[in-house]
């Protein structure tokens, strides 16, 4: 990591009061957990578009849900990196720290932040897609097959594919509270899924300072007022701590 924090960025964290993160999966690669897109993001030669679809689930639904499988085992090994801890202990130096994430495997949660708004789910929940009863992954023992609800409907994993809305509620907070930040913070993510790459995009509209953290240029790179190459577990400690050891 080779980052410079200038002036003008200290002073601006110091007087900030409301600092949302715009988290996306780069954030949880140093917990093992696999990006989406990119050289490690890529499951059985498939793209995220060809299996995160409400008509790949019906076509193949055994396929999914191993995808799903083998994605909840290996977030149930994980445990939260220093970039998730380092953002719960932000919580202690600012008035207010919200997260804004599009990831599904509550590694904010368990690191210890409170207001969380998730956009694409949790797979931690499933629902049938029949009479949409919800079941938790302790409900049963899960198998590699898809399970069937008690009325015989498919039961999904509770996330957001590629075509469907997202939850409108939380998606609005999560718009209003980035648009009311001292900072936005948008960490580990290729910003190129929609509509959750409009919430830092009108964020800056709104004269929001917009600072990105990742290990490479995305889509946001322009638009953002500072860019910290490097991976989140290493950028965002650094930061805070200059926040809790400001060097003039
Ligand atoms: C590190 C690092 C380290 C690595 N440190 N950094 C407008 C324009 C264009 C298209 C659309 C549009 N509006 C809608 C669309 C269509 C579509 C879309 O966006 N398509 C694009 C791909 C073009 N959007 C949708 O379909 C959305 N729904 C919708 O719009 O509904 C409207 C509607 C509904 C009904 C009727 C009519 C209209 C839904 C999108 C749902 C996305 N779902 C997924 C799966 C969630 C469940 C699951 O987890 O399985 O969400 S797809 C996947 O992508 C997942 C992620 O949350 C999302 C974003 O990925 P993310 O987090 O950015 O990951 P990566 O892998 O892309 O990037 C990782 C980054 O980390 C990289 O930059 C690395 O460099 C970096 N990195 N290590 C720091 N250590
Ligand atoms: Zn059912």
């Amino acid at each position: 990591m080779n980052i410079t924090l200038d002036d003008k960025f200290k002073k601006k964290l110091v007087e900030s009061k409301n600092i949302v993160f715009f988290t996306g999966a780069g954030i949880s690669a140093e917990s093992g957990i696999p990006t989406f897109r990119g050289e490690e993001g890529i499951w059985k030669k498939f793209k995220p578009e060809e299996l995160a679809n409400f008509n790949a689930f019906i076509r193949n639904p055994d396929m999914v849900w191993e995808w799903y499988q083998y994605r909840r085992k290996i977030v149930n090994e994980a445990k939260p990196n220093p970039a998730h801890i380092a953002i719960a202990e932000f919580q202690k130096h600012f008035k207010q720290v919200s997260v804004v994430t599009q990831n599904v495997d509550n590694l904010h949660g368990r690191a210890g932040s409170k207001i969380i708004y998730e956009l694409h789910g949790n797979i931690e929940r499933n629902f049938c897609i029949k009479c949409k009863s919800f079941y938790t992954n302790e409900n049963f023992t899960f198998t590699d097959k898809v399970p069937l609800c008690k009325c015989g409907g498919l039961i999904r994993p509770d996330v957001v594919w590629f075509g469907e809305s997202l939850p409108m509620e939380i998606f609005n907070e999560a718009e209003k509270a980035a648009q009311w930040a001292d900072l936005l913070f948008v960490v580990g993510t290729s910003a190129i899924v929609y509509p959750a790459a409009y919430i830092p995009m009108n964020a800056k509209q709104q004269g929001v300072t917009i600072v990105e953290i990742n290990i490479d240029k995305t889509d946001l790179t322009s638009y953002a007022d500072y860019s910290f190459f490097g991976k989140a577990g290493e950028v965002i400690p650094y930061i805070l701590n200059e926040v809790i050891n400001p060097k003039t």
